[in-house]
């Protein structure tokens, strides 16, 4: 999306010129899926799909927001005053959420109204982070324009506690994370539980990462993520019951698990567990791989996730799993899996450059035939962080 095209729907929506465009891209995970709120490893990267914030000052009290996305929302308008969380807020619940936990958690005010438009290239719902993404679009446009001085890490946890405290979503910092602290071609390996990270250059060679969307939406996806996590977090209550010094599954070995596993007395739960354990070391696993150069490892590591995914944490379905299924039988393929919270949403694969269309072609088909519509591929840009754009 450009810069004049972006100012001109902003001048369309209020009727004169904005100040300002700014940027915040989605993510993808590569591996370490379900760990992050298991005091685990991730290994994700920003991208450069994301979400625009087209901004202008106001000198009054009054807050106006439009999105591309939600054409039927309108013009939505409140003051700086009215942040409380109501069920039948649009998407200004993210403007609202941003502003309420920045006041309740660094006592910040805004100290005037503006007016807003946001226009996002992700695929709403995909498992790409769009609600991460506007979340760290808004804490770095508030944190820029309001002179508040704030690191990108403190914007990163504000976006967590949007999600946690204000929209009662109880995930865990990857997504936030990956994107505030996003780097052109790097990915970034996070210890969830220290908050430790560093950067890994994603050097896939010859090879690209595609993203497949199922094109299905994440159905009943908030219940059944809270519902994967009190699972994790019964199977540590049993075996802290049970004489284990844990606080969370992210500090298991896989042999500590196995040693202990029968603690957990419940064919589930031990699966569930499993799958955070061993997802964890997998990661360090991969993240070595990648370093040494050992794609082939990678790509298999990549696989073996997509496999606990799909049988051990029951993440997936149907969509994505014959996504995931058609890309491992294609000419040129490391690897792939899932990506992000599951039940529909995105997969990636990593593809040999040459043989992305035919790849996509090829898997288009199969799930057309076997789905009923359309999935889509994007190859997927490791992009930098927020930024401003300028002209
Ligand atoms: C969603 C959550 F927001 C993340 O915190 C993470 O748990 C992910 O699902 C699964 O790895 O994207």
């Amino acid at each position: 999306m450009d810069y004049q095209s972006l100012k001109k729907e902003f001048n369309d929506a209020f009727g004169y010129e904005a100040d300002k465009v700014y940027f915040a891209p989605g993510r993808i995970n590569l591996i370490g899926e379900h760990t992050d709120y298991n005091g685990g490893n991730v290994f994700p990267c920003a991208i450069s799909m994301g979400t625009y914030g087209v901004y202008k000052t106001r000198e009054d009290n009054k807050i106006r927001v439009q999105s591309a996305n939600i054409p039927d929302a309108g013009v939505i308008e409140f003051t700086t005053d009215e942040l409380d969380f109501k069920k039948d807020l649009s998407w200004d619940k993210f403007v609202r959420g941003v502003l309420y936990e920045l006041k309740a958690n660094k006592n910040l005010t805004a100290p005037h109204g503006f007016d807003l438009f946001v226009h996002g290239d992700l695929p709403d719902a995909s498992g790409l982070s769009s609600s991460a993404s506007i979340e760290l679009l808004l804490g770095n446009i508030f944190n820029t324009e309001f002179g508040w001085g704030l690191e990108q890490l403190d914007l990163v946890k504000n976006g967590q506690a949007v999600e946690n405290d204000y929209l009662g979503l109880n995930t865990g910092i990857m997504d936030q994370f990956a994107i505030g602290m996003g780097k052109k071609d790097q990915a970034v390996l996070l210890d969830t539980n220290t908050l430790k990270y560093e950067y890994v250059p994603a050097e896939l060679g010859d090879n690209v990462v595609v993203i497949m969307n199922t094109n299905k939406r994440r159905e009943l996806v908030d219940s059944k993520y809270n519902e994967r996590r009190n699972q994790c977090e019964e199977a540590v209550a049993r075996m802290q019951k049970g004489g284990v010094d844990i606080k969370t599954l992210g500090e298991l070995t896989q042999d500590q698990f196995d040693e202990d596993s029968y603690l957990v007395d419940d064919d589930t739960l031990i699966k569930r567990a499993r799958h955070a354990v061993i997802e964890n070391q997998r990661t360090l696993r991969a993240k070595q791989a990648l370093t040494d150069g050992d794609l082939v490892k990678f790509g298999k590591l990549v696989n073996a996730s997509g496999v606990s995914l799909r049988y051990d944490y029951e993440v997936t379905g149907k969509e994505l799993d014959c996504l995931v299924q058609t890309a491992l039988q294609q000419d040129g393929v490391l690897g792939a899996r899932m990506t992000g919270a599951g039940f529909g949403g995105c997969a990636i694969a990593i593809v040999n450059k040459d043989k992305v269309d035919a790849f996509s072609k090829a898997v288009g088909d199969v799930y057309k035939k076997e789905i009923g519509y359309d999935a889509s591929f994007y190859v997927a840009n490791i992009a930098d962080g927020p930024k401003e754009i300028k002209a």
